[in-house]
């Protein structure tokens, strides 16, 4: 009903503008490996989302993406982390950055309590474990301290013995200590490395324990409680005497590391490598150019074989990574064998002692032992040719190369040179030229 003099009307409104972006996060200070969700909140009813989080530390969880209108993200390391987000119709797009909207922390640890505390001489002296050496006296309320830029380094699968000592009360002084193994932010019972009842200080105490092999690597929290009379201690719960120190420890990889980059002569292209084809197209999916297989021999004669072959994925940048046993922490000569290049020992035996090793055959011929490589604009590479693989480029290689190019053979195959998946006159140029150099393979 209208009143007299009065009209009404109601208008359809037909969108026609780009959205305006817009969006909030459920948590700004997540904790690390928490998960939020980032709420579209743009107007102008977009029909598509793109989200640009960095660095990118982080992954989509709970079946969404970059693309969905309100992704869930964890993420898996400290730090401040900017948002984008651009929003689009049929009108057009619009783009929201947030800088540094997202500060990732620490798990909160529970921070426990006493009514008491360390008044009557309940509290820790003495915390010895690798490289904490830490003699303290008695705190104030909430007698609890974090010493958070005090750590040691422990290994999975390790046993270590570590050593405490309470406060001067004579009796009664119960410690327990635990490690949060499984870095969920929570001292669960199976993470209680053990609880001793130890004489007044200067009497020290230890406790012996044996990181579990399946502890997540990275650095994380230690909790050592003293109690007094309570022989059964919960790492949270509030007590009437008695003191917490927590500390950090660092769950080191029980991998190495090997980051090596290498060209080889038949796929380089002056700047990289192309991709190996086959028949189809690509032998290798993504960034791979071709694979190779790498060796450890000792250093010493007879340079025996002491790891491998590993399967390494090179790519078309020439680098690939592999992720090796700690066990091999010695020096050794880094072998490269690949299906149509010429076997090719590193220039002198590297050190395996740290936990990641990096070695580049292409930045001198010296790099490769018997300065056993090729200069090709700029870059020192692998020769190629020995397609079956007897360590010389010769006329046996010829052979059946010069089969395959009258057969017109296809395919991923060792008599493919330049790796282009057929098996002609390129190959044969490349053949040609490394055995009248009389290339074959140089080892110590
Ligand atoms: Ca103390
Ligand atoms: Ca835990
Ligand atoms: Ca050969
Ligand atoms: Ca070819």
């Amino acid at each position: 009903m209208v009143a007299a003099g009065w009209s009404a009307a109601i208008t359809c409104f037909l969108n026609t503008d780009p959205p305006v972006a817009a969006f909030t996060a459920s948590s700004t200070t997540p904790a690390i490996n928490s998960t939020i969700t980032l709420t579209d909140q743009s107007v102008n009813i977009p029909t598509s989302w793109n989200w640009t989080i960095t660095p990118n530390t982080f992954t989509y969880v709970g079946g969404t993406s970059a693309t969905s209108q309100n992704p869930q993200v964890q993420f898996t390391a400290m730090g401040l982390y900017s948002v984008t987000l651009v929003a689009t119709n049929a009108n057009g797009s619009n783009t929201l950055v947030k800088t540094d909207y997202v500060n990732v922390i620490p798990y909160t640890y529970c921070i426990p309590t006493f009514t008491t505390g360390t008044s009557s001489g309940d509290y820790i002296t003495l915390v010895q474990l690798g490289t904490i050496d830490n003699a303290t006296g008695a705190s104030a309320s909430p007698y609890y301290n974090y010493y958070s830029s005090m750590s040691t380094d422990i290994l999975p699968g390790t046993a270590y013995t570590m050593s405490v000592s309470p406060g001067t009360y004579s009796s009664g002084n119960y410690i327990a200590v635990w490690i949060d193994y499984n870095q969920n932010g929570t001292f669960e019972t199976t993470e209680m490395l053990g609880t001793v009842n130890a004489p007044p200080t200067p009497a020290v105490s230890t406790i012996s324990f044996t990181v579990p092999s399946g502890a997540t690597t990275g650095i994380t929290r230690m909790r050592v409680r003293e109690v007094w009379n309570v022989s059964t201690i919960d790492p949270c719960t509030s007590y009437t005497y008695g003191e917490t120190e927590d500390y950090n420890v660092n769950i080191m990889s029980l991998d190495k590391n090997l980051n090596l980059t290498l060209y080889l002569e038949g796929l380089f292209n002056g700047t990289g490598m192309n991709k190996a084809q086959n028949e189809a197209g690509d032998q290798f999916s993504g960034t791979i150019a071709d694979q190779i297989q790498v060796e450890l021999h000792n250093s010493v004669a007879p340079y025996t074989l002491a790891g491998g072959p590993f399967t390494l994925n090179v790519n078309t940048d020439g680098t690939g990574s592999l992720t090796l046993p700690a066990a091999l922490g010695s020096t050794y000569y880094i072998v490269l064998k690949h299906r149509s290049s010429i076997e090719t020992w590193n220039g002198t035996p590297v050190s395996f002692g740290g936990a990641t090793m990096s070695y580049n055959f292409s930045t001198s011929a010296s790099q490769a032992y018997g300065d056993n490589q090729k200069l090709m604009s700029g870059k020192y590479v692998i020769y190629s040719g020995d397609s079956n693989e007897d360590g010389i480029v010769d006329s046996g290689d010829m052979i059946s190369v010069d089969n395959d190019v009258k057969d017109f053979v296809t395919g991923y195959i060792t008599t493919d040179i330049n790796g282009d998946g057929l098996v002609d006159s390129g190959d044969m140029i490349i053949l040609d030229n490394n055995s009248a150099l009389f290339i074959a393979k140089i080892t110590p």
